[in-house]
């Protein structure tokens, strides 16, 4: 079931784009279907079974599904109790013995959603075939080279889009590797998580796309920053990169605190930074977020539930509110991030369906 929705935006003009704004709006109801299509499939449980029989796990992806990768990779560890590690496909092909591929019990995870980028492909099948590793899939494409090549792969084709850009096949496709990563037989301890966070989003995703757009036309930035910590920093890095591909803006990707370091020197009031605030560490980052406020930067917070101080200090504040553990938060948080890149894109003439100079799948010679 694919759920696709057509949005007039607050202006009341139509959007010239018109693929990208529902597959985002969609994700609520994405999430749940994909869900349900990842533990009928028939692989479902051998695919359970075999990553945790592994002692370890590599994930690997190109571009926003490396960023997948690394999100992946930080759950698995917290869920799973065992190493999880990401890299780019890239780093496989030209530098193996940088790698660690010798590590006794290591299994790989290959994330696609086109299961067809040279990179992904050349990367499985050399793990495969070279490295003599079990491999198992993860796209939204079942019938792909990917799919041919792994051991297992869990297909989510309700998540594809038919945009460029990667909304609601990322968080579908990180939904099912958090799902994954929980020990069999409570392969569902999350699902009622899921469903929690789906309707919190759900209940406030039409809203948030219209304050989104209303930001946009109120500002004009020069510099986008993301700031997240732990399982957090990868959502950051594809916020980032959002950004990017929907508005051609230059946008960056720090640990929060390591911010302070040096890249804080860019801060002016035409710089957006947008936190990603955890609920470990967010006493720390919150601090960040206080010092950025006084720096004179314009504050976008997300979190679940916010203190006064960030309620105080935020210019755009985003409150999830949803009872449901810390890693559950991954993909609702980076609903914003897409709905501020998406109207940016339009307000600089994009159309967010097409970017420059991208194609939907980077196939090499
Ligand atoms: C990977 C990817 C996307 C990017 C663009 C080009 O695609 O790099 O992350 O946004 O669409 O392809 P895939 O391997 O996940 O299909």
């Amino acid at each position: 079931m694919v759920v696709e929705e057509t949005q007039m935006p607050a202006s009341g003009s139509p959007i010239r784009s018109t693929r990208t704004l529902p597959e985002i709006l969609s994700q609520p109801a994405a999430w749940l279907a994909s869900q349900r299509e990842a533990a009928s499939a028939a692989c479902f449980p051998s695919a359970l079974q075999s990553l945790h029989d592994a002692s370890e796990l590599l994930f690997v992806g190109c571009g926003s599904s490396f960023y997948l990768a690394e999100a992946a990779a930080s759950a698995w560890t917290l869920l799973a109790g065992k190493k999880g590690r990401a890299l780019p496909a890239s780093e496989l092909l030209l530098f193996p013995d940088l790698c660690a591929l010798d590590s006794p019990g290591l299994k790989a995870v290959i994330i696609s959603r086109s299961g067809r980028t040279s990179e992904a492909i050349r990367a499985a099948d050399f793990l495969k075939n070279r490295r003599k590793m079990e491999t198992i899939g993860i796209t939204c494409c079942s019938s792909s080279e990917l799919a041919a090549i792994c051991h297992a792969t869990v297909a989510l084709p309700s998540a594809d889009e038919t945009s460029m850009v990667m909304t609601r096949s990322f968080t579908s496709m990180l939904l099912a590797l958090l799902r994954l990563a929980c020990p069999p037989p409570s392969g569902g301890l999350l699902t009622d998580a899921f469903a929690s966070a789906s309707a919190a989003v759900g209940s406030r995703i039409q809203p948030l796309s219209e304050r989104a757009e209303s930001f946009v036309l109120q500002h004009d930035f020069a510099d986008y920053v993301y700031l997240a910590q732990g399982p957090f920093f990868p959502i950051g890095r594809e916020a980032a990169l959002k950004m990017t591909e929907m508005s051609c803006s230059y946008a960056q990707a720090y640990h929060t605190l390591e911010f302070r370091h040096g890249p804080k020197s860019i801060v002016s009031p035409e710089t957006c930074i947008t936190f990603l605030l955890s609920e470990t560490g967010l006493e720390a980052e919150t601090e960040v977020l206080l010092e950025m406020k006084h720096l004179g930067g314009v504050i976008v917070a997300i979190c679940n539930r916010a203190s006064r101080s960030v309620r105080h200090a935020a210019d755009f504040l985003f409150e999830l509110e949803a009872g449901v553990p810390e890693i559950a938060l991954l993909a609702p948080f980076l609903v914003l991030p897409q709905l501020l890149a998406f109207h940016t894109g339009l307000k600089k003439g994009f159309n967010p369906d097409e970017p420059k100079h991208l194609s939907r799948v980077v196939i090499l010679d």
